[in-house]
């Protein structure tokens, strides 16, 4: 494997049986993070090998530059129109196959290109399976302007969810909002436990300023947990 780094071996494990779900001609949807960074290095990697003819749609600006500089052919998803398979990393799996997305910021084209998929396969380590969602930071995105009343709001709907006083964190980089490659800003919800998913999805989608939120609900077709031994279990 030509990977600058060893790479996580759980990691790897997972991206591979993922990636021998491509077949010749597929339409892919290629997900961000340092999982999916690794798929789409094992992909690259059979593609050459295989000389594989695929159409690729990145779910970020890192994605689509790695995809690309390992010689994938990379488009728009416009230009490609509908995927075939998206392959994606997750922060959490539970066991209905729903998620939380969106710890690299990326969430939002994520679940544009995930919608835009006749299945959707996450790939992930161990420690990424949970029994409940809720642990990990929800992240939410949020346009720029109104912020402070954004953020009103959405703990005004935590309130109605009895999940009031949980922080709401501004995502920060380099001491500055984080900014999405869509120009918006990302509010972390600090949740402890989410009991009722669907609720909470249905509430911050109806505020304004909430562009998307990270609950993947019912859009997960499979997901392949890889083990450090290099073996897999599907969900
Ligand atoms: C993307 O990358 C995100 O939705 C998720 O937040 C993150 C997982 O990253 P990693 O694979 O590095 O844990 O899939």
């Amino acid at each position: 494997m030509s990977m600058s780094s060893q790479p996580d071996p759980a990691k790897l494990a997972a991206s591979r049986a993922a990636v021998a779900l491509v077949r010749d001609g597929m339409r892919l949807g290629l997900g961000t993070g340092s999982t999916a960074s690794i798929m789409v290095e094992v992909l690259a990697e059979r593609v050459k090998a295989e000389g594989l003819a695929l159409r690729c749609a990145a779910t970020s600006k890192a994605t689509a530059e790695l995809a690309g500089r390992l010689g994938l052919r990379v488009e728009s998803l416009d230009e490609i129109g509908w995927l075939d398979l998206t392959i994606d990393g997750a922060d959490e799996v539970d066991p209905d196959l729903n998620l939380i997305k969106g710890g690299g910021g990326a969430h939002l084209r994520e679940k544009v290109v995930a919608q835009a998929s006749d299945r959707m396969v996450v790939i992930a380590d161990p420690g990424k399976v949970v029994d409940r969602l809720g642990a990990f930071h929800l992240p939410v995105e949020v346009i720029p302007f109104g912020l402070e009343a954004t953020k009103v709001l959405v703990g005004r709907a935590l309130e109605r969810l009895e999940l009031s006083g949980r922080p709401i964190l501004l995502r920060q980089r380099d001491g500055r909002p984080f900014v999405t490659d869509e120009g918006n800003h990302i509010l972390d919800l600090a949740l402890e436990a989410i009991p009722d998913a669907p609720a909470l999805a249905r509430a911050l989608s109806a505020i304004p300023g909430v562009v998307e939120h990270g609950l993947f609900l019912g859009i997960c077709d499979l997901a392949i947990i890889g083990r450090p031994d290099g073996s897999v279990v599907e969900l």
